[in-house]
């Protein structure tokens, strides 16, 4: 078989493009692309010219390693105080009633279902509801940490955060120091839509912007923590916004090495402020992520969020750079069954997530959140194994 290199130089040899064959080469050599090149790339790179180059990178940095893990989410509220145009999850503060407000104790519960089962982290995010604020919060993080302190919390957005934050008169430093003393072990990537101030102020105009979010990852990082970052595609930005987004991502993690994974997530249009505007083609999808896996040369890891893809998609992106298929999730998550993913009630079992990375040819790798590995499982399924999983 050739090897993913030869069949890169054998494609190059035939493209007549001048600037997608210097783009090529220099993803051959493992050089770094500026920012006009990421442009060229998503306005006249081809899906299998795309596809090609981001899977060699893939391949590069991983193998067939696919990763994956054992999670469940808590969503605390969806009382919003802000308005994002795209959202189809939250309630205004004056409409709480239409919405959800969970105690401690309801998310205890939560929690203690469950004990026994091997999930290792939770994932806790929600809209910005006034009344719960950073004292609510810090006594969450300790009653998880209390009962299973092995369970790894993946919490808060820059955006619940710098609410919180602000509040209760802190800065970004205390604030994320007081948290991770209290348990918060590391970010997700949300609240992080599209940084430039050009479309930020159109669909996101009154929570923290751009700087705000990277000044409280760049913090988190510098406290040792770890973190994801996001960006929201296919909605009215233009591929520029696309690109100034991953190049300030790309600068911060040059600065703190304290990425793990870059998600990108499709728009979608089911009832929010933002109906009108069509959602992207898998074809755009795809090119998203491939484009995603050759500009971040600094990003470990790209992550396709299967609950808002659909499973078939999502599969498909493990031939377009992808080495990260999130988890097995549970059906705790409302954000994107509320703005029209096929996925009404996400949820996977680990033999269904293992199952799907083997169809596309790949080794499933079950992982804690910061990467460690779990549980490497063959690339085709052993007799035995189905009563281990
Ligand atoms: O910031 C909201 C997005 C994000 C819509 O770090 C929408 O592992 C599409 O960040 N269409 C929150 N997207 C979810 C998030 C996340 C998810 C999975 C894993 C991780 C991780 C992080 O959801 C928000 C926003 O960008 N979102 N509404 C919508 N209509
Ligand atoms: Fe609130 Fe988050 Fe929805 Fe924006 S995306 S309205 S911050 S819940």
């Amino acid at each position: 078989m050739l090897s993913s290199a030869t069949s890169l130089l054998s494609l190059l040899s035939n493209i007549k493009d001048i600037e997608l064959k210097s783009i090529g080469n220099k993803i051959l050599q493992g050089e770094r692309l500026n920012e006009n090149e990421g442009l060229v790339l998503f306005e006249k790179g081809s899906l299998s010219f795309l596809g090609m180059l981001a899977n060699h990178v893939r391949e590069k940095k991983h193998g067939d390693r696919t990763y994956f893990n054992r999670n469940f989410h808590i969503e605390p509220t969806n009382v919003c105080v802000f308005n994002c145009a795209f959202c189809s999850y939250s309630r205004g503060y004056a409409n709480r009633e239409e919405g959800w407000e969970l105690s401690i104790e309801q998310m205890m519960h939560i929690v203690k279902s469950y004990d026994g089962k091997p999930v290792t982290e939770v994932h806790i995010v929600g809209g910005v509801h006034p009344k719960m604020n950073m004292t609510f919060f810090l006594e969450l993080l300790r009653s998880i940490k209390a009962h299973r302190p092995d369970l790894h919390i993946k919490a808060f957005t820059p955006v619940e955060l710098d609410y919180m934050f602000r509040k209760a008169k802190l800065t970004v430093r205390e604030g994320l120091e007081q948290a991770h003393a209290a348990g918060l072990d590391s970010l997700p990537g949300g609240g992080a839509e599209i940084f430039h101030p050009e479309i930020r102020t159109k669909i996101c105009d009154d929570k923290v912007n751009a700087e705000g979010w990277l000044e409280i990852h760049r913090t988190a990082h510098q406290l040792g923590m770890h973190s994801n970052a996001t960006l929201l595609y296919g909605h009215i930005e233009s591929y520029w916004h696309r690109i100034d987004h991953m190049e300030r991502l790309r600068q911060l993690q040059d600065e703190t090495g304290g990425f793990n994974t870059f998600i990108p997530l499709k728009f979608r249009n089911k009832d929010n402020d933002m109906q009108h505007v069509a959602e992207s083609t898998i074809v755009e999808d795809l090119k998203m992520y491939a484009v995603a896996r050759l500009y971040l040369d600094n990003f470990p890891h790209v992550k396709a969020y299967w609950p808002m893809l659909g499973r078939e998609q999502a599969r498909m992106t493990l031939s377009f750079g992808v080495n990260d298929i999130d988890g097995t999730i549970d059906d705790s998550t409302k954000i994107y069954s509320m703005a029209g993913s096929e996925e009404q009630s996400p949820s996977m079992t680990t033999e269904e997530l293992v199952q799907l990375i083997r169809q596309s040819g790949r080794k499933p790798i079950e992982r804690g959140t910061l990467y460690n590995v779990i549980r490497e499982f063959d690339e085709v399924a052993s007799p035995s194994e189905a009563m281990t999983l």
